[in-house]
């Protein structure tokens, strides 16, 4: 258990040293097209390295109900004020791409699937983290209920407010990867995500996309709104 502990420590900080690495990246706009060219192929690399020993069998740590933080620190490219307001009646989560049949799901129709609860952290590069509970269903299980091609290599998530990003199959099948619907056992606050958040305590929080109205399934890797700035695209813990 205490060798378990101290090989996912090892793990988080190097998470974190590739997220540092990355954040140089992001910074190296302003650098001639040589250095900035050389700082992309290393974080290229970094991801590759990380998706080489993500291990879809190891779970994050798991807390317990007192750990939780309150209250959760809020974080979008805008102020908390900014966050859209969805109507969780018209809302609808497309599910489409290189699927057997798209979907078109509403709150209900997710409700419908096997409900998952997790109490974890959610680790924003910016340098907070937070314990909070949510719950929804698994990212895979309605990626089957859509008839996803089982190589498609990609999932891109797209959101309500113009966010983006994308994951790797194995983490967007991974057992805590939730489409969560419940933040503290009550439906998603408007500002963290309503009426439905990626949740995958697996990768850092910008992977965490709030308000989703679109999951693609894809070959193509899409990127995303931090990625592209300079952050490393995997983001694993
Ligand atoms: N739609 C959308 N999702 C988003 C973001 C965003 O700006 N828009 N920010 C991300 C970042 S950087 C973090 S750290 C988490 C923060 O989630 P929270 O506000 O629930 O704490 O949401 C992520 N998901
Ligand atoms: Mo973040």
């Amino acid at each position: 258990m205490a060798q378990l502990d101290l090989s996912r420590r090892s793990v988080l900080s190097s998470g974190l040293a590739v997220g540092a690495a990355a954040l140089i990246g992001g910074g190296a706009t302003a650098l001639p097209g040589g250095r900035r060219d050389i700082l992309a192929g290393v974080s290229r690399w970094n991801d590759r390295v990380q998706a080489a020993i993500f291990d879809p069998d190891q779970l994050a740590p798991i807390y317990k109900a007192r750990e939780i933080t309150s209250p959760i620190p809020f974080n979008s490219f805008y102020p908390e004020g900014l966050a859209p307001a969805v109507d969780p009646v018209s809302w609808r989560l497309e599910v489409a791409g290189k699927v057997g049949r798209q979907l078109s799901l509403g709150l209900l129709d997710l409700r419908a699937f096997d409900h998952h609860e997790q109490i974890t952290r959610l680790i924003c590069i910016e340098g907070w983290s937070a314990v909070g509970k949510w719950a929804g269903p698994r990212l895979s299980d309605v990626l089957d209920a859509a008839g996803a091609d089982p190589a498609a290599r990609f999932v891109t998530l797209t959101c309500a407010d113009g966010y983006w990003t994308s994951i790797d199959r194995p983490s967007a099948r991974h057992a805590q990867t939730i489409l969560a619907l419940d933040f503290l056992d009550r439906p998603l606050p408007r500002a963290f995500g309503a009426p439905a958040r990626l949740r995958i305590p697996t990768k850092l929080g910008f992977k965490n996309a709030k308000h989703v109205v679109r999951i693609e399934v894809t070959d193509l890797r899409a990127g995303g709104y931090w990625e592209n700035q300079g952050y490393g695209w995997f983001a694993g813990l």
